[in-house]
């Protein structure tokens, strides 16, 4: 399958001329309204823990496109929207990148991962057994484009694409987050083999897989994952 096929194609206009438009979408807060808004985003996001025991309650797929649509929304360079996300809520097409990625993290764990790697891991408590990508509904797997292909078939770059993908991948976290869903990032080293089992093209980077669903009824998380740098070490004031 070569990277023009057709399904792979990008539909941006890449012939469109610089013209302005008035802000759409502007309003008017107060600071206090302000303030309250941003307190309570801050205390959602507090009750955002990355969860590794799901349960098989299922989570309609309207929710999940939902939040895709926001993460599309993301600022990119260039906006090029330089990613793909692959959902997957098929049980045989979970087993296989379960059973896939659990095959490079025995690897992982067991001597290609260096001693101090293995140690930073060792108050999260994870390891090559990876039962989450088979309980939760969904997962979803998050792809880098670094090259596109426009509708005749002509490659471009896409700008940075890391950078973009990152924010658009926070966005999508979040949007799940708010809509009360659980997710774990999961990033099974190497993870060239989602490639395949999403069909997708070789130009196209898998950058994690995003396990999204609802916690079981006895998911714990990390007492380490509870620990966060403090306001005046993460921000600076000039
Ligand atoms: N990919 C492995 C290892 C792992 C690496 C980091 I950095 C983490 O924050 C957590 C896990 C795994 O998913 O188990």
């Amino acid at each position: 399958m070569s990277d023009t096929d057709q399904k792979y194609q990008s539909s941006i206009p890449l012939d469109h001329q610089y013209k302005e438009l008035p802000m759409p979408d502007k309003w008017d807060m107060t600071d206090q309204e302000m303030i309250e808004k941003s307190e309570s985003f801050l205390s959602l996001m507090k009750k955002r823990h990355s969860v590794r025991d799901y349960s098989t309650k299922s989570v309609p797929r309207e929710i999940i496109e939902n939040c895709i649509k926001a993460a599309g929304l993301a600022p990119s360079g260039a906006n090029h929207q330089p990613w793909h996300f692959a959902v997957i809520e098929n049980p045989e097409a979970k087993a296989k990148i379960r059973a896939a990625a659990e095959e490079e993290e025995k690897t992982f764990y067991s001597g290609r991962a260096s001693d101090e790697w293995l140690g930073a891991l060792e108050p999260i408590g994870t390891n090559e057994s990876k039962p989450h990508l088979t309980t939760a509904p969904w997962l979803i797997v998050i792809f880098a484009q670094r090259t596109s292909t426009d509708r005749n078939g002509r490659k471009f770059k896409n700008y940075y694409v890391t950078e973009s993908v990152g924010i658009a991948t926070g966005f999508l976290i979040t949007a799940l987050h708010n809509a009360g869903l659980t997710t774990l990032t999961h990033t099974p080293n190497p993870m060239k083999f989602l490639n395949q089992l999403c069909d997708r093209p070789p130009s196209e980077k898998p950058e994690m897989i995003l396990v999204v669903g609802h916690p079981a009824e006895n998911a714990t998380v990390p007492e380490h994952a509870k620990w966060k740098k403090p306001i005046d070490e993460i921000m600076t004031v000039f």
